[in-house]
């Protein structure tokens, strides 16, 4: 807080320096004041809450009576969606405010299509969620009551409108016109500047919404309003800052002004660079009332700056700057933060002898290779007003932290996301991957849409220019792809939707976010193959190549268990397997009737056309006896199959950091899995749950992505054990690898051994390479032959010895499980659950309570899986195997609960075994 202080001394020198006295512009929020929202022909009329949305104002009111996620609720409340909605207020100005120069009335995020009246005039049209509006009231505002009306178009309605018009004008249609049936969306949301998943995506439900969904406010002033400041920061001999303020004022405004600048530490005691940086300011605005200045060569000693690094590399200090800038005797001020860190996206060739062999694709972070570990976030929320809810977002970025990833990617079809998901991304050291809003479909590029565009694009990358977790910019999701690959028929009209193309994402984004940002990379889209599209004409030939870029990777069809079937690629952004959520996330929204796989509401939440024949094609292929009328064991089975794809995919990944083939295959550095999150209770390639549930992949992560990886497989006959060091510092590592051989049918090993090794700091290294039948031990136990791999499966465990207190373990089946025998029906009991700690960490929600949870198993147990229905928290781990007779668990609640309640709420499922209750309690 004491830099505060520092603020308000160096703001009251600044104002005792200047003879005149001091204003500063008047702030009023609309957030406060009285709303209603009604509809067309006036039968629902309701109160309103702005930021807000039609569908919570209708829920809050009672009008829609239950969840909207429950059941066919997404179908059933579509009528919300085919309506036009007016939102008004009524609001009273005092004299004070009306005696500034200029007022404006600004929403900083409208949902999407709207007229806006004041005291009946029209000030002007929305179209664009994801821009900032900002209309002139000077004139229209009276003193005393005012009011203010928001008239919202049917977004259905308008984007057949737009679609329509286009056509009309352009004599061609941008597909895909609707989404596919199975989704149950609605159609041309690529008309609308809205976000594209809210007509539903492959995993989530249409919910077209209206609204305010950000604050709307009235700026009164009369020198001008500091929107945003972008600051660069670049090491040569010492750090030097420099940025540009970006202003707004009255169009063609003469400003003549003094500003200074302050940087300071945010938990410090005083500002680490106490010297203020003095300027004079003469400018003159644009005709839109926009202006800016550069600030430079501040240089700051480099001892003095801690750095910023993502989760895993260091810490992530972060450091405050401030602007006043004085004119026409008014004092307006902005601070931001920012981080000390360089960051540069390295495509440059993998053998300078042999440019056939591709281009690498990875991330540099102060000189420092990362490989990127982590996935990919969609919006929090299907309406966005929910999006920023501060409670949800600490939850899934904690678990994102939590599980040793360092960047999730933005996606294309959801929202720029809130500055507090930014700025929760800055202090956890999460890098971000921010797409531009579009994906998976062609655009319009009439004029009102690009300069429509134009506006978000500028707005959005000067908001958010000075996050250090940003590394950089992409202009959609899998557009090019769509194009080379004929997604949506464009094939017959290729060069026309090229050309289009390249309009968008080159001539009007590439060339926007270059202007506004030139410490970032931006690639066009994504998958793309990088600079290497950018040679090929923007669409290259194979947007999948291996050896440029990245890629998505979906195989629905082979065995996703084996790492032979994983390819080698420069950096995998997108790869899933879908799974079901938790049987209590369902029961949330459904009755108990409806739990079934073959219920018309899990045949409604099912948007992806393969769903449940592709999870059983998978299941069947390495879990025995799938029954398909077992809901749960349907549900923990996809569960199942989905961690171990994604680990293995993600383990083969890490493994060929510094793998290169004489062909040009390897190097990659990095695993983004889709995706992190959901959006509602249905099956999808999430591993966190609505409501913030951790499905099992979840918990696998922890141990995929750990900084040191421990990685057995089996290929062939062959065992062969990686070791992968994240860990950026220090010399060589010694790494101990213990290994053990357990027959399924017993707790006692029937061989173990030791490997010891040495890894150097960010490499993989194999350690450990032999034919399983010499690592059986001599006697047998698990027979001969290819019966060894059924009966036999291994545990191993990874010392990397006292100072980095990194301890992992990891499990190898050497067979397919439809194939093993000898696994018995294990009874799990539970023996105590204990409440052993409270805490309150800096990133958990409210206060944290530990549980120590002890089990008792009379057999070797496989993916031991506990779940205490809807308790919020989680275990700190779950899904293992179980090779000893007694294990001890932690659970982390994220509310208040007893043990008692936890008892009761307990199941325990294992892949062959019954939960046989309490034991000794
Ligand atoms: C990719 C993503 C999403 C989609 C996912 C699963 O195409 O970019 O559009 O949800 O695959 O199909």
């Amino acid at each position: 807080m004491e830099y505060i202080v520092w603020f308000i001394a160096s703001f009251l020198f600044f104002i005792i320096n200047n003879s005149n006295q001091l204003f500063q512009p008047s702030l009023l929020s609309l957030s406060e004041t009285q709303w209603i929202v009604k509809n067309k022909n006036g039968s629902i009329n309701i109160s309103a809450n702005i930021p807000g949305g039609i569908y919570t104002d209708l829920s809050r009111e009672r009008i829609l009576q239950k969840d909207i996620f429950y059941k066919d609720n997404d179908i059933k409340y579509r009528w919300v969606a085919n309506e036009s909605w007016s939102y008004s207020t009524t609001f009273t100005v005092e004299n004070e405010l009306l005696k500034k120069d200029y007022i404006w009335l600004v929403f900083h995020g409208v949902d999407t299509i709207a007229s806006v009246f004041l005291n009946n005039v029209l000030l002007g049209k929305t179209d664009n969620m994801f821009v900032r509006y900002r209309f002139d009231i000077k004139s229209l505002l009276q003193n005393g009551a005012n009011t203010l009306e928001l008239n919202f178009d049917s977004p259905i309605a308008s984007g057949l409108k737009f679609s329509n018009q286009y056509y009309d004008t352009y004599n061609y249609t941008v597909p895909p016109h609707c989404t596919m049936p199975v989704q149950h969306g609605e159609c041309h949301v690529n008309f609308l500047r809205k976000m594209q998943a809210s007509f539903s995506w492959d995993w989530g439900p249409a919910f077209p919404s209206v609204g305010i969904w950000k604050d709307v406010e009235i700026e009164a002033f009369n020198s001008v309003i500091i929107r945003s400041i972008s600051v660069n920061v670049n090491l040569t001999n010492e750090w030097e800052v420099s940025g540009v303020v970006y202003m707004d004022t009255f169009p063609n405004k003469n400003i003549s002004a003094d500003a200074q600048i302050n940087i300071y530490m945010p938990h410090g005691s005083k500002p680490v660079f106490p010297q203020s940086k003095n300027f004079r300011i003469e400018t003159n605005a644009d005709a839109n009332g926009e202006a800016s200045f550069n600030f430079s060569r501040i240089v700051v000693n480099k001892d003095l700056v801690k750095l910023w690094w993502p989760n895993g590399y260091g810490d992530q200090s972060l450091y405050l700057l401030s602007v006043i800038v004085v004119s026409s005797n008014e004092v307006t001020s902005f601070t931001t933060k920012f981080g000390f860190r360089n960051v540069k996206l390295v495509q440059k060739p993998v053998d300078a002898a042999a440019p056939n062999k591709g281009l690498t694709f990875y991330f540099e972070i102060n000189g420092v290779k990362v490989f990127a570990k982590g996935s990919n976030f969609i919006s929090s929320h299907i309406l966005p007003e929910l999006s920023y809810d501060k409670y949800t977002l600490v939850n899934l970025l904690s678990a994102v932290k939590d599980t040793h990833m360092n960047m999730l990617r933005v996606w294309g079809g959801g929202l720029y996301e809130s500055d507090l998901f930014y700025k929760l991304c800055d202090e956890m050291g999460i890098m971000l991957w921010q797409d531009m809003m579009f994906a998976c479909a062609m655009y319009p590029i009439s004029n009102n849409f690009l300069q429509s565009v134009s506006k978000e694009v500028v707005q959005n990358v000067r908001r958010l220019h000075s996050h250090p977790s940003i590394v950089v910019w992409a202009g959609n999701n899998e557009n090019e792809a769509a194009l080379r690959g004929n997604w949506y028929g464009t094939k017959p009209n290729f060069e026309l939707y090229k050309s289009d193309y390249i309009k968008l994402y080159v001539n009007v984004i590439k060339k926007l976010v270059e202007e506004n940002d030139f410490t970032r990379s931006y690639v066009v889209s994504s998958p793309s193959n990088g600079i290497e599209s950018e040679m090929e004409g923007y669409i290259a030939d194979d947007p999948y190549s291996p050896i440029y870029g990245d890629v998505h990777v979906y195989n629905y069809f082979s065995d996703n268990w084996d790492p032979m079937n994983v390819s080698p690629t420069r950096f995998s952004s997108e790869y899933g397997i879908q799974s079901l959520p938790s049987f209590s996330t369902l029961r949330n929204v459904a009755d108990l009737e409806d739990l079934n796989i073959t219920s018309p509401f899990m045949k409604l939440r099912q948007h992806h056309p393969g769903g449940y024949s592709e999870i059983e094609f998978e299941i069947n292929l390495n879990l025995p006896g799938l029954r398909r009328e077992d809901f749960k064991q349907y549900i923990y089975y996809s569960q199942i199959n989905q961690a171990m794809s994604i680990k293995t995919m993600s383990e083969k990944y890490r493994t060929l950091r510094n793998t290169l083939t004489p062909d040009g295959n390897g190097l990659t550095m990095g695993a983004l899995y889709w995706q992190l999150n959901d959006v509602w209770q249905a099956p999808s390639w999430s591993s966190i749950e609505f409501g913030g549930k951790w499905k099992m992949l979840h918990y696998f992560a922890k141990k995929f992505f750990s900084p040191v990886l421990l990685s057995p497989t089996i290929i062939f006959n062959n065992v062969t054990v990686s070791i992968v060091s994240d860990i950026p510092t220090g010399s060589s590592i010694k790494v101990t690898v213990y290994g053990y051989v357990y027959h399924y049918n017993s707790f006692q090993p029937v061989n173990e051994f030791s490997v010891t090794s040495e890894i150097k700091p960010l490499s993989s290294v194999i350690i450990l390479n032999k034919m399983y039948t010499e690592i059986m031990g001599n006697n047998r136990a698990c027979g001969f032959g290819s019966d060894i791999t059924r009966r036999c499966f291994m545990i191993f465990k990874l010392d990397c010895g006292s100072e980095l207190d990194i301890r992992t373990d990891a499990f190898l089946f050497l067979n397919r499980l439809t194939t093993i025998s000898g696994l018995q029906k294990a009874t799990i009991r539970l023996k105590e659950i204990k409440e052993i700690d409270r805490r309150k960490g800096p990133f958990l929600p409210k206060i944290s309570q530990i549980f120590e949870v002890t089990i008792t198993t009379d057999a070797v147990a496989l993916f031991v899986w506990l779940d205490v229905g809807n308790i919020k928290g989680r275990f700190s781990e779950n899904g293992f195997q179980l090779v000893t007779s007694e294990k001890k668990i932690n659970f982390i609640s994220w509310e208040s609960v007893t043990a008692k309640e936890l008892q009761k709420a307990l199941t325990i499922s294992t892949l062959k075994g019954v939960y046989g209750g309490i034991l000794n309690v």
